[in-house]
């Protein structure tokens, strides 16, 4: 998987409007993945106790880990593929501590295009929407490869 420097620059364009408001993308970003794939709410301890869509609503820490969640998600899409130092510790949490198969991040990308088309609309076209789903599949490939290097059946 390889994203031509047109292909960055989309991504980081689409990136740049995200972090006008990182904590309202990233609460719209797990609530969308926790009702679409309740199954994901199971590997929060924290979050496990929240049954509503109003309860993840009025979730400040939930808001607060959207916001950490996407703040580690843009440090990556801004490394532009050079990212090996930043996903090592990333795929070595998830893998070995959270537990969170490919499968979950397959989720959580969706997600994550589903925000931007909601929230972006008409400049989330169709080329900005191909470019950042490169860049999830690039991040996907890349951790799946660290998983396998960790023996964890991700
Ligand atoms: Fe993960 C902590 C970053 C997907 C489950 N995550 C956590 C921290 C950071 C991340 C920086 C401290 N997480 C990410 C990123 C992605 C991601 C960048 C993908 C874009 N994570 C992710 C999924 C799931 C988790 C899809 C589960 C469905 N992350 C966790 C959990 C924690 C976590 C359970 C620990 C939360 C806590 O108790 O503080």
């Amino acid at each position: 998987m390889v994203l031509s420097d047109g292909e960055w620059q989309q991504v980081l364009n689409t990136w740049g409007k995200v972090e006008a408001d990182i904590p309202g993308y990233g609460q719209e970003v797990l609530i969308r993945l926790f009702q679409g794939h309740p199954e994901t709410l199971e590997k929060f301890e924290k979050f496990k106790n929240l049954k509503s869509e109003g309860d993840m609503k009025a979730s400040e820490d939930l808001k607060k880990h959207g916001t950490t969640v996407l703040t580690a998600l843009g440090g990556i899409l801004k490394k532009k593929g050079q990212h090996q130092a930043e996903l090592a510790p990333l795929a070595q949490s998830h893998a070995n501590k959270h537990k969170i198969p490919i499968k979950y991040l397959e989720f959580i990308s969706e997600a994550i295009i589903q925000v931007l088309q909601a929230k972006q609309g008409g400049n989330f076209g169709a080329d900005a929407q191909s470019a950042m789903k490169k860049a999830l599949q690039l991040f996907r490939n890349d951790i799946a490869a660290k998983y396998k290097e960790l023996g964890f059946q991700g």
